[in-house]
């Protein structure tokens, strides 16, 4: 075990670096190696020395709107001073009923109610449980099961890794939630390498879905959940009519499909949603992250009418959904999320998203045939350049173009041997051209 040194980090101007555990991070390699990130404004970050950042991710793919956006400061600073907290089950506070409004208009038609919490992870579990609980009042409590697909993330909480693809966020944790099942996943570049937007080849993969209903009898299965484009697994855009052959299925069986679109949603693939650009609608809806622009954590939860009204059958005066969390729809996130959907409208940053989407892929492809490219992805401000893993040592190579990037002052996203870019929607061109033309110096240079 290394650990990190107190007076070395007070030497370098930065707090003890060792009691704090930090999340999906090598502890041990950062507190030698420290990089702190301590201001930030619109597409920049200053680090705590002072060296500026050109942000191609967006934070963790969140802060859509750009850092510190000034709208949404000034409304979490007004409602800090107006109201901190109000308490959350059986008494409101107005502004998260004006963000369930807001959130609702925004959201495709069909996905008509709200429910609010601090996270994706939240979501996803908050999502899972109404579809049990939606199908157990129908009388069909049989349907238990969940199918997710193989490299799906949702979170880290017990239903979304139960329900999650990516075998290392899995494997230390045991038993996870019984009688979950995946789809394969779609990451094929054999056959759809250097695809630009959505990828031709693979719709037919939606169709192992009939297998696994076959598999586990219908009457068994509560929900389908995927990402529209899966994120954290590297950036994998779904086949041309994919989502809408998932969709048929689950109506054939009566099962209910599930949007996880924390990453997709709110001008990432330049419309309000996935659902919305790619035409197909779920029952059920995750969001966080772009929610608040990433000023304050939130996520939420849309679903159905009639998901909402099978809860509402309870006689008045029952709490219809035993489920919530003490900061559910907190006063802050509710201002912020009022805030960034307000500046997202009114800047119309999801066409800007649009119309920059043809530069950053015409500027991403340029990058086919630089050293250790295998595949090049893009739709909407999504972007991936694939590398060959260094053999035996993989995701080196992507940690080691990562950290020239960040040396070189643009920040980019590995996940195992893959690039990803998700910059704030208010990049501009020459901000697209320096994101690319480090990445492109880095490969160049890199092992
Ligand atoms: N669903 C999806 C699709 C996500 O991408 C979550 C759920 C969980 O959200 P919370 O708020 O609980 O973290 C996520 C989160 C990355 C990266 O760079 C991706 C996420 C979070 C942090 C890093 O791959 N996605």
């Amino acid at each position: 075990m290394t650990e990190a040194n107190p007076m070395q980090a007070a030497e370098a101007g930065l707090p003890n670096l060792e009691p704090f555990w930090m999340p999906f991070t090598a502890n041990q390699y950062f507190k030698r190696n420290p990089r702190m990130i301590s201001r930030a404004e619109g597409v920049y970050c200053w680090t705590h020395d002072g060296k500026r950042l050109l942000d191609g991710v967006a934070g963790l793919w969140c802060c859509n709107a750009g850092h510190c956006h000034p709208r949404i400061v000034q409304a979490v600073k007004d409602q800090i001073d107006t109201l901190d907290y109000a308490l959350a089950f059986q008494v409101g506070h107005p502004k998260v009923f004006e963000l369930a409004e807001k959130l609702t208009d925004l959201a495709p038609d069909g996905l008509d109610y709200a429910f609010f919490v601090n996270s994706g992870s939240e979501a996803v579990d908050t999502a899972l449980k109404m579809a049990l609980a939606y199908h157990r009042l129908r009388g069909e409590g049989a349907r238990t099961r969940f199918i997710g697909r193989e490299k799906g993330y949702h979170g880290v909480g017990f239903g979304g890794i139960s329900v999650g693809g990516i075998s290392p966020n899995r494997k230390l944790f045991g038993a996870l939630l019984p009688g979950t099942d995946h789809l394969p996943h779609t990451h094929h570049i054999e056959h759809n390498a250097y695809s630009r937007g959505l990828p031709e080849w693979g719709a037919h993969l939606a169709d192992e879905l009939e297998n696994i209903v076959a598999l586990h009898d219908p009457s068994t299965i509560a929900a389908v959940i995927v990402e529209p484009i899966a994120g954290s697994a590297g950036v994998l855009m779904p086949p041309q009519g994919y989502l809408k052959r998932l969709r048929e299925i689950c109506d054939r069986h009566g099962i209910l499909l599930i949007f996880d679109e924390v990453i997709c949603g709110f001008g990432r693939v330049g419309a309000a949603f996935a659902a919305e650009r790619m035409g197909v609608t779920p029952d059920l809806m995750t969001l966080a992250k772009g929610l608040t622009s990433g000023h304050v954590p939130m996520g939420a939860v849309l679903a159905s009418k009639a998901i909402y009204q099978g809860f509402m059958g309870a006689p008045e005066g029952a709490i219809e959904f035993p489920h919530g969390y003490t900061y559910s729809g907190h006063p802050l996130a509710a201002a912020a999320g009022c805030a960034a959907l307000d500046v997202y409208r009114e800047e119309g940053l999801f066409e800007h998203a649009h119309a920059m989407e043809p530069v950053l892929e015409d500027a991403l492809h340029d990058l086919r045939g630089e050293p250790h490219v295998i595949d090049i992805r893009n739709y909407g401000l999504l972007g991936a350049v694939e590398l060959e893993p260094i053999e035996g040592k993989p995701t080196a190579r992507a940690m080691d173009v990562f950290r020239r990037c960040f040396d070189a002052g643009v920040i980019v996203r590995t996940t195992g041997d893959i690039v990803a870019l998700t910059p704030p929607l208010t990049v501009n061109e020459d901000h697209i051209a320096t994101i690319v033309d480090t990445l492109r110096e880095a490969l160049r240079q890199a092992d």
